[in-house]
């Protein structure tokens, strides 16, 4: 049961009913002998953006650029001395005498307000594509501006023929005109419906949460591609997962897997951060048709090979990944879902090079040992198990299915569409039953209506969905459905923090444990 009432938040600021939360404005800050230097740099060209085409494709064609022209720039050591040299090589060429940009907090200089004009474009955008097709007369309330508790019946939801034939999972690419939404979640703002968002989320029901100058400036840092190329570095793999298909399904073999189970079309195998970004930008250009994109990605291919950085399965078990996805010039089809996952007890621990905890600084929203911070976000902080960050890759779906605790998603850059629906519909959701390596996701293809025809029932669940945007943070409670869509190259990372059991009895009567 939730334990977190009201009362538990710390008093940190003065008691009006609705006023914002404590402005602190970290982001980024050393801990552990980090090795940033937060340098700033006023002079740094605005790069106005409407999307993140332009906030990170753009930058990243900039800076391929300059480094297929400067050569060498892709073999630098996590912690070398070449770490400056490396950032320098790989500046846009618009931005002469180096620095990063600044956190978007500094609304004094102009690095803050490059940052600010990005983000207001990007609401801009935002809003003019994609539009809640019910208004306050239809749902009884206004999505920006909720009642101080949630409504009954909340959140609004529509069948899942509805609302998919509506918006089809494929459909990924922008329109003439702009989408209608079937959202039925509400939209808080940080700095001015804090104490609403609090009873939302404390009567655990599914919202999102944006205006943070904390979670904003992370979003402005990452912006430059840069800037994570430097964090992750080109020394350490990551797990990746791959495909040669946009849909992706989690699972997990087990000892006495039946011959008769299909297998997923994922795998995972190992990658440096710099061949996800080359593989993102190879989608990137071939859906927008973009040579210049494509030439850009092979030059990073061409480094690599040279490099022999390739993708590697992973060591231990590398037999239990049947998949053959062919030679290199085949993995360009391949579609990828790059993954970093960071857990306190280990994030600065010789083992990663004590490289993890940096996560910590930079979405510090995830923070347990941060509450003026973490303390919306992360509900228990003390069942806290890590921050997971996931990137999209154009065209990547992740199929529907809960989770065991609450979760908070924050979209860091780019879109992503979440379709949601309660605990209440889970007989509904045609899911793989216990035993399945895919257990609690759904069988049925959401993108196609004939696989539906096999679990009719599935056209009558009741779904709701979103469009997030880069600074939203959606809050998912304990058991409630989930399926990603992506609608670009876009950073996710989340946090769980806790298990509330009100839904125990609609998991349980369709056939998990809880
Ligand atoms: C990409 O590279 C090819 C081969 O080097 C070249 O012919 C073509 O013009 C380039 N395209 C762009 C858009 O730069
Ligand atoms: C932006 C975009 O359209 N990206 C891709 C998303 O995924 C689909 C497949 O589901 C591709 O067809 C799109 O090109």
């Amino acid at each position: 049961m939730n334990t977190n009432g009201l009362q538990q938040r710390p008093i940190k600021r003065d008691s009006q009913s609705n006023g914002g939360p404590p402005r602190t404005t970290r982001g980024a800050r050393k801990k552990g002998g980090s090795r940033r230097s937060s340098r700033s740099n006023p002079n740094r060209t605005a790069l106005v953006a409407t999307s993140l085409f332009i906030c990170v494709v753009i930058p990243l064609v900039l800076f391929v650029n300059k480094a297929t022209r400067g050569g060498g720039g892709g073999s630098r050591s996590a912690t070398g001395p070449s770490s400056d040299r490396f950032v320098e090589d790989w500046m846009p060429s618009g931005s002469k005498g180096g620095g990063r940009p600044a956190a978007g907090g500094n609304k004094g200089t102009a690095a803050g307000q490059d940052a600010e004009a990005r983000r207001r474009a990007r609401a801009k955008r935002h809003e003019s594509l994609y539009r809640p097709k019910f208004g306050e007369d239809e749902l009884g309330f206004d999505i920006y501006n909720c009642p101080n508790r949630p409504p009954e019946g909340y959140p609004r939801a529509w069948t899942a023929e509805e609302v998919l034939t509506s918006w089809n999972p494929t459909e990924v690419t922008t329109i003439e005109g702009h989408r209608d939404v079937f959202q039925g979640i509400c939209v808080f703002d940080y700095q001015t419906q804090y104490e609403t968002a609090l009873r939302y989320r404390n009567s655990e029901v599914p919202f999102i949460i944006r205006n943070n100058p904390t979670v904003d400036a992370t979003v402005a840092r990452w912006d430059d591609p840069r800037y994570l190329l430097e964090e992750f570095g080109n020394s350490e793999m990551y797990r990746t997962e791959r495909s040669p298909t946009n849909q992706f399904i989690w699972f997990k073999l087990g000892k006495h897997e039946s011959e008769s189970t299909e297998m997923p079309p994922n795998d995972e195998v190992k990658m440096h951060y710099p061949e996800f970004v080359e593989r993102a930008l190879m989608k990137d250009g071939k859906a927008l048709g973009d040579g210049d994109l494509i030439n850009q990605s092979r030059a990073m291919k061409e480094r690599r090979l040279a490099d022999d950085r390739g993708e590697r399965l992973p060591d231990d078990d590398d037999d239990r990944f049947p998949l053959d996805l062919g030679p290199e010039d085949k993995k360009e089809d391949n579609f990828y879902y790059f993954r970093f996952n960071a857990d306190l007890p280990h994030a600065g621990e010789p083992s990663t090079g004590g490289h993890h905890s940096f996560i910590y600084n930079e979405v510090p929203i995830f923070d347990p040992t941060d509450p003026s911070e973490s303390e919306f976000y992360m509900v228990e902080p003390k069942q806290q198990r890590g921050i997971n960050c996931r990137f999209g890759m154009r065209g990547v779906t992740a199929a529907n299915h809960f989770d065991m605790s609450r979760n908070m998603i924050a979209i860091l850059g780019g879109e992503r569409r979440y379709v949601i629906g309660s605990p209440a519909e889970c007989s509904r959701m045609a899911l793989y039953p216990r035993g399945h390596i895919s257990v609690r996701h759904s069988a049925v293809k959401w993108h196609d209506p004939e696989s539906w025809e096999e679990h009719p029932e599935f056209k009558e669940a009741m779904i709701s969905e979103v469009v997030m945007r880069a600074g939203d943070v959606l809050y998912l409670p304990t058991a409630w459905f989930h399926y990603i869509i992506n609608l670009s190259f876009n950073y996710q990372c989340n946090a769980r923090s806790g298990t509330t059991y009100e839904n125990q009895q609609h998991i349980e009567d369709c056939g998990f444990d809880m």
